[in-house]
């Protein structure tokens, strides 16, 4: 028995959980795009422990490839969006995978009593390996943001960025992509479970419970028209 390749796996998870949308929708760099991922559709417990399972399986084929360190110390998921993936991957990558990790995510407000403390969960020191998870990439903004925070707190090792879904736009005044950009820039990799070419291709033999593709053939041209515009 062939089993399907983790980013068909994924799309399907996306589709059937209504997290892919199709439409108008202004993204935070401003561009206006005919898809949409909302991990805010992760909302019960069955997707939240499925999607942890998703990053948590990635994570392990990355470490099995070399990629990533067997050792991390910690899953870093960043207030607020980040803090479920955090936790669920957390999970998983012990109950799946036998590893032994902690989760941690920022506080969005400073706390002026009890320990004061920035960070909730496993607090960060001194060499600590650090692995980032994030919901979506497209310009880079929400990483960038966090990374400060990490090095405030502690001298860090940040051994990698996991997303679900890498949109593989190009920067605002470059051709290479958000992710090639961020890797440059802070030296680690960054991967995601699958990237929005994988997703579209996948969407399409996909079907809906009255047998037609979630992808449509003008779904699929509005979508390469996006990404002839500003995919990477
Ligand atoms: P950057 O921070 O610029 O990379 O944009 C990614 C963020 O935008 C995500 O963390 C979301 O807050 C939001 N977003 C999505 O959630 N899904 C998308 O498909 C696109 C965006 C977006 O606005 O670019």
């Amino acid at each position: 028995m062939t089993t399907a390749s983790l980013d068909h796996r994924f799309t399907e998870f996306l589709l059937e959980s209504q997290a892919l949308k199709f439409g108008e929708f202004t993204l935070k760099s401003g561009r206006k795009s005919p898809y949409f991922i909302n991990a805010g559709a992760f909302n019960d417990g069955r997707k939240i422990a499925t999607l942890g399972a998703f990053y948590a399986e990635k994570i392990a084929d990355e470490i099995k490839a070399g990629n990533l360190p067997a050792d991390i110390d910690t899953v870093f998921g960043p207030a607020y969006k980040g803090i479920p993936l955090g936790v669920s991957t957390a999970i998983a990558l012990t109950s799946a995978h036998g590893m032994e990790v902690g989760y941690t995510f920022d506080r969005k407000e400073k706390k002026d009593h009890g320990d004061g403390g920035m960070m909730v969960g496993t607090q960060l020191t001194d060499g600590m390996k650090v692995l980032l998870v994030d919901d979506v990439m497209t310009a880079g903004t929400a990483v960038r943001e966090v990374i400060p925070k990490l090095r405030a707190e502690a001298d860090v090792e940040v051994v990698g960025l996991v997303l679900s879904v890498d949109r593989m736009e190009k920067t605002k005044d470059s051709d290479t992509s958000a992710v090639k950009a961020v890797e440059a820039e802070f030296g680690f990799p960054v991967f995601a479970i699958a990237n929005v070419r994988e997703i579209f291709e996948a969407g399409l033999h996909i079907a809906t419970a009255n047998g037609e593709p979630y992808v449509t053939d003008g779904i699929k041209t509005a979508a390469d028209a996006y990404l002839d515009q500003y995919g990477a």
